[in-house]
């Protein structure tokens, strides 16, 4: 069993079927500040992702590609701007990225599927139903929407043959158990009764094997079966840990999981699927499944297949990489779809990232330099404001953790916001420029400025799971060294001294009107 202070958390192992697209970047960057804080407040992190790289439509894309799949996989994975590239950029800080044609987690699959079957809970029978290739789903008659694919609205085809079943069916009970006695287990709440409804339509096994995609793991016990998707999908979380593996031993340490975080679409793989499996092989579940929304372009899903993606190297090219992030994790209500244009896009930078961060910066520096020299005087006299300021600061840590703990991620950034801007207001309040005139104001002016310096230090440090590259910079206008932005540091007062030194502005302003008519 997994001990208090570790915390595991995953992202659904992406296809790597073509380059990934900003969809893909929105989850990974959210688990990337889940996984950051909960580092910075102490916790044993295990941060997995990595690439799903079995199934039909690779196998497709590869033939057309004239090279082997794993060929195809390998360059999209490991090969130049590639899947490992593209996290690099973003600045994701995982742990262990698992690709799913590793010889370890081949290895595990088959001692799982072995077991199953030996157990009786996986069993041979036909396949009749209806397969969506895109989506890589087989359907039933009463899912289909209008005779298409419920997920695409594609067609289907009819499709029969011999294959393996997972007993879903028979953990129907257990798992609406496990949703009543644990409320937190499938998120948001609002998702709970979808899932409640789809098992009291009558849940049916699962398909878990083919005879006809050659590119998959074999079924060790009938090697003309290779193991359908999801079996080998799912069994990541666990492969990735050295679970039916040697190359890993960490199971005992991180299992189960803190969060498994995934879109909406796959949310029913993960909550019944999952923990159906979990149950038949007797082991703990994880503490809860995460379905956020989707990124939404012109009106549709962002999708590989659809083809209207949004290039997330590009983005950062032209935006820089933590307004990218911040943009992701501030903009879109976390659970809920969001609309992805580049007018809000421009809109946060220049707002919150450049007006109220950038500025606050940089103002606050200036002030010090040229009324001061650069070094704070220690000589500083309290006075109207700075109470309000420090408690607004001073709550910030408490609320940003709580929003954290509930993966209130926007609300989370907007807490940091609330100091920031209480802190601009706090400028007008007091007025420097105006105190700098007269030599008698000269300790209240200190104190003033030191006040706007402990609230972007304190901002900073809460900034950094959000924004590791630009709070790097704050400490090093700030004079302050980065090993200095800790949580244990969080306290208004904590440093009594500043020696600044201006640097470039943090986010420079875009011009709206042009950019957006280029
Ligand atoms: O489903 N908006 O892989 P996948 C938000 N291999 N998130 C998006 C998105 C969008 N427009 N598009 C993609 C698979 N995502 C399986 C998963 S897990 C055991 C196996 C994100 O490449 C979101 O997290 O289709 C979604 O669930 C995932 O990418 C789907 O990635």
């Amino acid at each position: 069993m997994s001990q208090n202070n570790t915390y595991y958390i995953t992202t659904p192992i992406y296809y790597p079927s073509d380059k990934l697209h900003i969809g893909h970047s929105y989850t990974t960057v959210a688990c990337d500040a889940l996984a950051r804080f909960k580092r910075m407040q102490g916790k044993d992190v295990m941060f997995l992702t990595g690439t799903d790289e079995h199934g039909q439509k690779i196998q497709d894309k590869a033939a057309a590609k004239g090279v082997t799949p794993k060929q195809y996989v390998d360059e999209i994975v490991e090969g130049k701007g590639g899947v490992k590239d593209l996290w690099k950029l973003l600045d994701i800080s995982y742990d262990r990225f698992i690709r799913t044609t590793d010889d370890y987690h081949i290895e595990s699959c088959q001692k799982i599927f072995q077991k199953l079957y030996d157990q009786g809970d996986i069993y041979k029978s036909v396949y009749k139903g209806h397969y969506c290739k895109p989506c890589e789903s087989f359907w039933t008659d009463s899912q289909l929407v209008d005779g298409k694919c419920p997920d695409c609205g594609r067609e289907v085809y009819d499709a029969e043959e011999e294959a393996y079943f997972f007993k879903t069916s028979k953990y129907a009970d257990r798992l609406l158990k496990l949703y009543e006695e644990n409320p937190q287990f499938i998120q948001p709440e609002s998702r709970k009764n979808e899932m409640i409804s789809f098992i009291n339509q009558g849940l049916q096994d699962t398909c878990v094997s083919r005879t006809t995609v050659p590119w998959g793991i074999p079924v060790p016990f009938d090697t003309k079966h290779t193991m359908y998707v999801w079996v080998d999908a799912l069994s990541n979380y666990i492969s990735a840990l050295g679970y039916g593996n040697e190359k890993y031993s960490d199971y005992d340490k991180f299992w189960p999981a803190t969060i498994h975080m995934v879109g909406k679409e796959i949310l029913r793989f993960h909550t019944i699927l999952w923990p159906a499996m979990l149950m038949a092989l007797d082991l703990p579940l994880p503490g809860r499944v995460f379905g956020h929304g989707w990124l939404l372009l012109d009106g549709g899903k962002m999708s590989k297949s659809k083809g209207n993606v949004v290039d997330p190297v590009v983005l950062c090219e032209r935006y820089g990489v933590d307004a990218i992030r911040y943009f992701l994790l501030r903009e879109i209500p976390f659970g809920n779809d969001g609309i992805f244009s580049n007018e809000a896009l421009i809109s946060r930078i220049n707002s919150d990232l450049a007006n109220d961060l950038g500025n606050l910066l940089s103002r606050t520096v200036a002030m010090i330099e040229k009324y001061f020299g650069g070094t704070l005087p220690a000589q500083r006299q309290a006075g109207d404001f700075d109470q309000d300021l420090m408690d607004t600061v001073n709550a910030m840590p408490a609320k940003v953790t709580a929003c954290m703990d509930d993966l209130l991620i926007p609300q989370a950034t907007q807490e940091i916001f609330k100091a920031i801007q209480r802190a601009n207001k706090y400028i007008d309040e007091t007025a420097p420029w105006a105190l700098a005139k007269d030599e008698a104001n000269k300790d209240r002016l200190a104190m003033v400025l030191y006040n706007l310096c402990e609230s972007l230090r304190m901002s900073a440090i809460l900034l950094t799971p959000f924004l590791p590259n630009t709070t790097g910079k704050m400490a090093e206008q700030l004079g302050l060294a980065e090993s200095e932005l800790t949580f244990d540091a969080l306290t208004f007062g904590a440093r009594t001294e500043y020696t600044v030194h201006k640097g470039e502005a943090l986010f420079p302003r875009i011009d709206a009107a042009k950019e957006l008519a280029e």
